[in-house]
């Protein structure tokens, strides 16, 4: 019999998604405009990774780059580089200010209308993070985080007013922004809404998990019953591991690093708790209260797809340091010597993104959207106002190139959205300068500048990998 009959794939599919992701909170500013109210990323100082200071001085997600007024010429600028995929958030505390409201609030549905639809008017599909680190303030003052099941109802209030509004406009929706994320202690305020300085941190973390997993289960099934053509998929932050040594010890410390974060998608892609967490959470005193009901609401409504964010990998040893001791804003625990580095200390691994394809998918089978990616670094205007981030070209060049690897492999990967194409503000460190846009914005780490947008070298690189659906590299 004759084996070589499949087609081997050489290239991106046709239709192959191209385009760049955002956050609400780390583009928009306008923190307190037409009826908004703060949400735990309103009150992170900047330099203090997952912190809260609440007297700081300066906050900067409440002006960011003032994307609240400036998405038309934004989005136009994204267009032009032919994206035909715009991934945002829409900002909770836009909709439901406190959470706690029986009405949404219509200043707040009105700017996404607006949004979505110079989007759309732009050749951009939408693709939307309903809970990017943007919960409620005052739901966290009244009901603490995530670990209380209260927060189910609450979001699902607002999933329900934002699915609703934009069905027909929505094409991809994503429940939570990287999930996993509520079980990493430094950057729990981020994901779970919990004080770090909480008392039984690890506990109040997984039950936090839980709770998303039934709202993000409940969440995907009202989106199916409201519009039968969007898609719901996970979103995860990959990070590959390898084991330090061969020595078998290093590469089990190494496996159940992997197992952590496969958590995540193993609940939301098969449906029920795999049998190793039960190990881990006996092991930690670890109690999951489940409501009757739970498990099937988890195993009726799984992801039609998965995304992730890669950035970087990370290695285990037998003698790993416990995430909490990990300061992750420059280290990343045990280098890796065969690695080069951002200034940032991460490390800069395309084959890591395309092993990340090659495990997810042998995984389980289902499709896969890179929704995060990209490097973050200092960028330096030239005088004739060039900024020429060759750099940059040649970290994307590479992760592109490790993703056509994978695909030739097999993986059914159908997009890619670049991490902040316009620069935004970091996520974990609050800094203007960590910039990852193919496009520049004349703002420092103090929010001053003229908020000018500049193209770099970068805009027009991308571009022409766009025209070529991934050819021209
Ligand atoms: C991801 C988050 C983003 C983002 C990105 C880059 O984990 O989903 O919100 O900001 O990381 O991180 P940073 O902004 O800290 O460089």
């Amino acid at each position: 019999m004759k084996n070589n009959n499949y087609e081997v794939r050489k290239n991106f599919p046709k239709n192959f998604y191209w385009g760049g992701a955002v956050a609400a909170n780390q583009c928009e500013g306008a923190y307190l405009e037409d009826g908004k109210q703060m949400s735990t990323a309103d009150i992170k100082a900047r330099g203090f990774f997952g912190g809260i200071k609440r007297d700081a001085e300066y906050y900067p997600t409440h002006k960011a780059i003032d994307f609240y007024h400036s998405y038309v010429e934004d989005l136009k600028l994204l267009g032009d580089a032919g994206f035909n995929i715009f991934r945002t958030s829409i900002n909770w505390t836009r909709i439901y200010p406190t959470g706690e409201e029986d009405m949404p609030n219509e200043s707040g549905l009105k700017f996404y209308d607006n949004m979505f639809k110079e989007c759309i008017k732009n050749g951009m599909t939408v693709m939307v993070t309903i809970s990017h680190y943007e919960t409620p303030l005052a739901l966290v003052e009244k009901y603490g985080g995530w670990y209380n099941r209260k927060y189910i109802d609450f979001y699902m209030k607002f999933v329900k007013t934002i699915v609703e509004r934009y069905k027909g406009i929505v094409s991809y929706w994503l429940p939570f922004n990287e999930i996993g994320n509520v079980a990493v202690t430094p950057i729990c305020w981020d994901a779970a809404a919990i004080h770090p300085d909480s008392e039984n941190l690890l506990q109040k973390m997984y039950q936090a998990a839980h709770n998303q997993f039934v709202a993000s289960a409940l969440a995907t099934k009202l989106i199916r019953e409201t519009d039968p053509n969007a898609l719901v998929g996970g979103m995860i932050a990959y990070k590959t591991v390898y084991p330090h040594t061969c020595n078998p010890v290093d590469v089990v410390a190494c496996e159940n690093e992997k197992r952590k974060e496969y958590f995540f998608s193993d609940v939301q892609v098969r449906g029920y708790y795999p049998s190793y967490i039960w190990k881990f959470f006996n092991d930690n005193n670890i109690t999951i209260e489940m409501e009757r009901g739970d498990e099937e609401i988890i195993r009726c409504h799984t992801l039609d797809f998965i995304s992730f964010s890669y950035y970087r990998s990370r290695v285990a040893s037998s003698e790993y340091v416990e995430p909490g001791e990990i300061d992750m804003n420059t280290i990343e625990g045990i280098s890796n010597p065969y690695l080069p580095k951002t200034n940032w200390g991460w490390s800069i691994d395309p084959d890591g993104l395309m092993l990340a394809l090659m495990d997810l998918y042998d995984r389980y089978q289902k499709p896969l959207f890179v929704s995060e990616n990209g490097l973050g670094t200092i960028d330096k205007v030239e005088a004739d106002g060039s900024i020429n981030d060759d750099y940059r070209i040649e970290y994307m060049k590479l992760h592109i190139q490790a993703m056509k690897r994978a695909v030739e492999q097999g993986v059914d990967l159908f997009g890619y959205t670049m991490w902040g194409p316009i620069d935004i503000v970091s996520n974990g460190t609050g800094q203007m300068s960590k910039r990852y846009g193919i496009i520049y914005v004349d703002l420092d780490d103090d929010g001053n500048g003229t908020g000018k947008r500049i193209k770099k070298k970068s805009y027009d690189w991308y571009r022409k990998v766009i025209q070529s659906n991934g050819d021209n590299l």
